[in-house]
């Protein structure tokens, strides 16, 4: 059977292309992530979304005080596929960081400033706005927003 004759060149040559063909289609579905991190194009309409950092205080019979920071508001709605920017002012607390669980998406918002979130997501589902430093009750939170992508 001739035709399997093979020179030890072409199959060194094969496994390279043949790897090289995998590790590029590894790299490209993992990269092709539920969301992406738009590039704002001039004159290009992007949807605004307006939120604020806010605390609650409340004082216990015993005197002692208890607190939780937010996002304000908790749940907001994207289109699949939307582009939207997401500002979010910081009021209550010096500094949030945050992440967007399912995306690479993280940042800090600061007190008296206004943080700007590019959001575009081409998966449906809903996505966790959390505080790093607030995430719970136990941490003077929860300071969780869940964006509801439909
Ligand atoms: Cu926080």
């Amino acid at each position: 059977m001739p035709f399997l004759v093979l020179k030890k060149r072409s199959i060194i040559a094969f496994v390279i292309i043949f790897s090289v063909i995998v590790s590029a289609s590894v790299w490209f579905f993992s990269k092709s992530d539920s969301v992406t991190v738009f590039n704002q194009k001039e004159g290009e309409k992007v949807r605004e979304i307006h939120m604020v950092t806010g605390e609650f205080k409340a004082k216990l019979p015993d005197g002692k005080e208890i607190e939780a920071y937010r996002w304000d508001p908790g749940t907001i709605f994207l289109e699949k596929g939307e582009k939207v920017n997401l500002k979010i002012w910081g009021v209550n607390g010096m500094e949030h960081p945050y992440i967007i669980e399912g995306t690479d998406i993280k940042g800090v918002v600061k007190k008296a400033e206004e943080t700007v979130v590019p959001l575009q997501f081409d998966k449906e589902g809903v996505y966790r706005l959390v505080c790093l430093t607030h995430p719970d009750k136990d941490n003077s939170g929860p300071m969780i927003a869940y964006i509801v992508v439909d």
